[in-house]
């Protein structure tokens, strides 16, 4: 007799811990750089966290179901690289420098502490030696290599581009610190300067990175339309218009356009703030500097453009067209047309352009129509409001009447390429990617100015490029550029006195190579060809939907860049992508307007209200959890309080992964009381599941309940139908506690399974109702295989058929009711008393009575 009694309670707080040590000793998650060949790989990323200090709800899911992804490939038979790292580089480090004190290096590294302690709780099968942080001087100082390689091979450029500067901060500005044009920190209104920037060249790889996206067919639709709709590949023409007067010595300008069959409803033309003639309008006309001036000050996003209301000015400038005689349209400057895109000068066709349309009608510009609409009359069709981008027919324009938009571009190119004044081109919305970044907090850029030689390379001996840890935080600007001694070298050239790049790199730089780093992650070049050979690409790449343009753009755009520059072998660095939903909550807010945190937050009555002070909250949307809106739950609160598997189990539990969840108290309290329930149920089963006599036929039923579970569940991992996998097991739940009349053996391989199946979400429940079914087990959960469905038991409502061969009885034979002709004669076929039978002869007929019987005729 044993006295001790069991506790009535699964105690997370200590199996947790404790089968997370288990893995670590057992290295369960370790993989070679080179592995030899012998098991399939499967490389499982999740998008790397930035180290803000805490994990939040969303990092939870991410590396939830990257884990659950892992698990199960590596239990079906997979090597498994399913590493982890931090996007450390970045401006709230600086932001803490600023208003804090502390050293960027020091807040970062002390955050990455805390979220590496968070993410270990959450136990998942991470291998932590493969671990670093972009500003790891290891890192960072492989990435200065990276680019010495791509400016070699003629990827990177210096050119002058316009940035957003802050005057009060001395500081250039990215875009999202932009607000309604002003700086986000000092509130003064933004300047637009041209500065010369780093730049990589991912306009060269346009058309592959556009066509490529064909192949991409393990990623999400919307994804890659968003992708393509980035590159923005489009067919139209660049058209010269002559100046009536010349103007500083141009005497023309050149427009690009998509629509060469509208040239005859041209209206005016319109250049951008930057262009060349704005500065000579400017320099002959106050109002005109004014203007541009003004254009200046608005943010160079193109959503800021995008937004503002269109405004321009009339230069007095005029130009002729190309086709009709003696004609001419006045020059305007436009606060809507971009410096950066085609020639930054557009001919404005009011008619079938509503921007144009909304610029004429402001500034009492003329009209003139030259498609018609299908069933409209030419003698008095106009435009109102809305201008006609539709297709129709060609009217008012000479030799193109007739035709529709397609066919009158492909004869408008040809008359402009007769006259010589235009040529049909393919124009791209992608931009040379700019990488300069005035700041402290991120990678330095390895180059240096000498007065004689110009730009030169940082040589690679001499890297890394490192960072000065002594960095005065107290002056606007950039503090590496006010350093006293960092800047000053020799040129590595001509030995003379030189400066250093103080521009750092944009850190989507950072995250555009670290999944090729992962596969080498201490080698002393960037990568490790064989490494890079064997495990990439990577085959589950798993994230949010935000970074569904930029980021993944630029990785693709490095694999590339790395592909050309000899370092890996394959162009597309993610095979497979997955985007998740995000995390939702509702949001409240008290008495006096402020938000207010879910905690501080009670139910009385079927009213909310305020926790200590009782007053009645205003409970707002279901949204995603933000902490302007103070709508988040922490993470390390929910796994104190109901552990790891819980919160894992809840995160998959409620909704497809792909959308939006809400995160709510009953599910994680739902989710806790299965935990405990499973735990009770192997507990209270322990006793009676001796090993008995084997399966009975009173067992079947539970059998067939536990086979179908495996096959599902298999098949809705396989499919992140996560929801649907956790449906299934506490189906399966259910069964063994109904099934009290089943035999020992069929409870006992229910119970296993249950413990087994669930692993890839719940780990440490999985091991530990393991370790209790089977004491003796030399293997962990973690390092099982896959439990495999029995086909037979998979026979839904079989029928019973007899097989003959010649009319003689050869086999019986269980089908699903219901099944093809063609399943019931294979299934036939298949038996081994048939077979015999037919040895050697030739079947000419095969007769299928349904639910009766196959009669083979030979
Ligand atoms: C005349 C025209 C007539 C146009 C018409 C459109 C409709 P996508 O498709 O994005 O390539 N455009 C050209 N350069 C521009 C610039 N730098 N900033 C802003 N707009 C510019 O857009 C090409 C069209 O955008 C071009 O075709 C031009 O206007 C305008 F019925 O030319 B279109
Ligand atoms: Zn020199």
């Amino acid at each position: 007799m044993n006295d001790t009694i069991p506790p009535a309670r699964y105690d997370f707080a200590e199996a947790e811990p404790r089968w997370q040590a288990e893995w670590e000793r057992r290295a369960c998650f370790a993989v070679p750089d080179v592995p030899d060949g012998s098991k399939p790989k499967s490389y499982v990323l999740e998008m790397f966290p930035y180290p803000s200090g805490k994990i939040h709800m969303g990092h939870v899911r991410n590396y939830t179901l990257g884990d659950v992804i892992a698990r199960h490939k590596r239990a079906t038979g997979h090597l498994v690289m399913h590493p982890m790292g931090w996007d450390a580089f970045g401006l709230p480090a600086e932001n803490a420098a600023r208003e804090r004190g502390v050293h960027p290096g020091k807040w970062t590294y002390d955050n990455i502490a805390a979220m590496r302690a968070e993410l270990k709780r959450m136990g998942l099968s991470i291998e932590w030696a493969r671990e670093f942080a972009t500003c790891d001087p290891e890192y960072y100082g492989q990435q200065q290599s990276l680019f010495l390689d791509f400016w070699a091979a003629g990827l990177v450029e210096r050119k002058e581009s316009w940035v957003n500067w802050d005057p009060v901060d001395g500081t250039v500005l990215a875009n999202e610190q932009v607000i309604d044009g002003r700086g986000w920190r000092s509130g003064a209104p933004v300047e637009k300067k041209s500065l010369s920037q780093w730049f990589l060249s991912i306009t060269k790889f346009a058309p592959e990175l556009l066509e490529a996206l064909n192949g991409l067919d393990r990623w999400p639709e919307r994804v890659r339309t968003m992708q393509a709709n980035w590159i923005g590949r489009s067919e139209g023409a660049r058209v010269r218009f002559p100046l009536v007067e010349a103007v500083d010595g141009l005497d023309e300008v050149e427009v690009f356009t998509t629509r060469p069959d509208t040239l005859f409803g041209m209206s005016f033309l319109a250049v951008a703030a930057e262009h060349p003639l704005a500065a000579a309008a400017a320099a002959r006309s106050e109002d005109a500097a004014t203007f541009v001036a003004e254009c200046r000050a608005m943010g160079t996003s193109e959503a800021n453009i995008e937004q503002a209301e269109k405004r321009g000015f009339d230069t007095g400038f005029r130009v002729a067209h190309p086709f009709i005689e003696g004609a001419s349209f006045p020059v305007w400057i436009a606060n809507f047309v971009l410096m950066e895109y085609g020639t930054g000068s557009l001919f404005g066709c009011p008619a079938h352009d509503q921007r144009d349309l909304d610029f004429a009608r402001k500034y009492g510009l003329p009209v003139p129509p030259v498609v018609l609409p299908a069933g409209a009359d030419p003698a008095n069709f106009a435009v109102g409001d809305t201008a006609f981008t539709e297709d129709g027919t060609l009217f008012n324009s000479r030799f193109l009447d007739g035709l529709d938009v397609a066919s009158g571009k492909r004869a408008a190119i040809e008359a402009l390429e007769g006259k010589g004044a235009g040529t049909g081109v393919v124009n791209w919305r992608l931009r040379d990617w700019g990488v300069s970044r005035q700041r402290y907090w991120g990678c330095p850029i390895p180059a240096i100015h000498c007065e004689a030689c110009g730009v030169v390379p940082v040589p690679k001996e001499q890297l890394p490029v490192k960072l000065p840890d002594d960095v005065d935080f107290s002056r606007p600007g950039n503090p590496l550029d006010h350093h006293p001694t960092w800047k000053h070298v020799d040129c590595p050239r001509c030995g003379a006195a030189a400066r250093r790049e103080t521009d750092t790199f944009d850190t989507f730089v950072d995250s555009s190579w670290y999944y090729a780093r992962f596969c080498s992650p201490r080698a002393d070049v960037p990568v490790v060809k064989a490494a890079v050979d064997a495990w990439l690409p990577v085959d589950q790449y798993i994230g949010g939907i935000e970074h569904a343009i930029l980021h993944l753009l630029y990785s693709r755009f490095f694999a590339r860049a790395m592909r050309e520059t000899g370092h890996l072998s394959v162009s597309e660095p993610f095979a497979g992508l997955f985007t998740q939903g995000m995390v939702q909550h509702a949001s409240y807010k008290g008495a006096d307007g402020r938000w207010l945190y879910p905690e501080e937050v009670e139910f009385r009555d079927g009213g909310a209200v305020h926790r200590t002070t009782g007053e009645a909250v205003t409970t707002g949307r279901v949204e995603a959890m933000s902490k302007s809106k103070r709508n988040t739950i922490d993470p390390g609160a929910i796994i104190g309080r109901y552990g790891a598997d819980t919160a894992r189990w809840f995160i998959l539990s409620d909704n497809p992964p792909e959308r939006d969840m809400e995160w709510s108290e009953n599910g994680v309290a739902g989710a806790h009381r299965f935990v405990q329930r499973l735990w009770r149920l192997v507990q209270g089963a322990l006793p009676t599941l001796g090993e008995g006599a084997g399966f009975t036929e009173a067992g079947r039923p539970l059998r067939q309940a536990t086979h179908r579970t495996i096959a599902a569940v298999t098949e809705a991992l396989g499919s992140f139908a996560f929801n649907v996998a956790v449906a299934r097991l506490h189906e399966l739940a259910n069964a063994v506690e109904e099934a009290r009349d089943a035999d020992p053996a069929a409870r006992r391989e229910a119970l296993e399974m249950l413990a087994r199946l669930i692993a890839p979400a719940m780990p440490h429940l999985a091991e530990e109702l393991w370790s209790l079914l089977r004491p003796g087990s030399d293997r962990l959960v973690a390092e099982l295989d896959w439990p495999e469905a029995d086909p037979a038991l998979l026979v839904v409502d079989s029928v019973t058929i007899a097989v003959q061969v010649l009319g003689k009885l050869r086999a019986t034979i269980s089908v699903p009711a219901g099944a093809d002709e063609a399943t019931v004669l294979a299934i036939a076929e298949a038996e081994e008393n048939v077979q015999r039978a037919l040895a050697g002869k030739t079947v000419r007929k095969r007769i299928h009575v349904p639910g009766r019987v196959v009669n083979f005729v030979v």
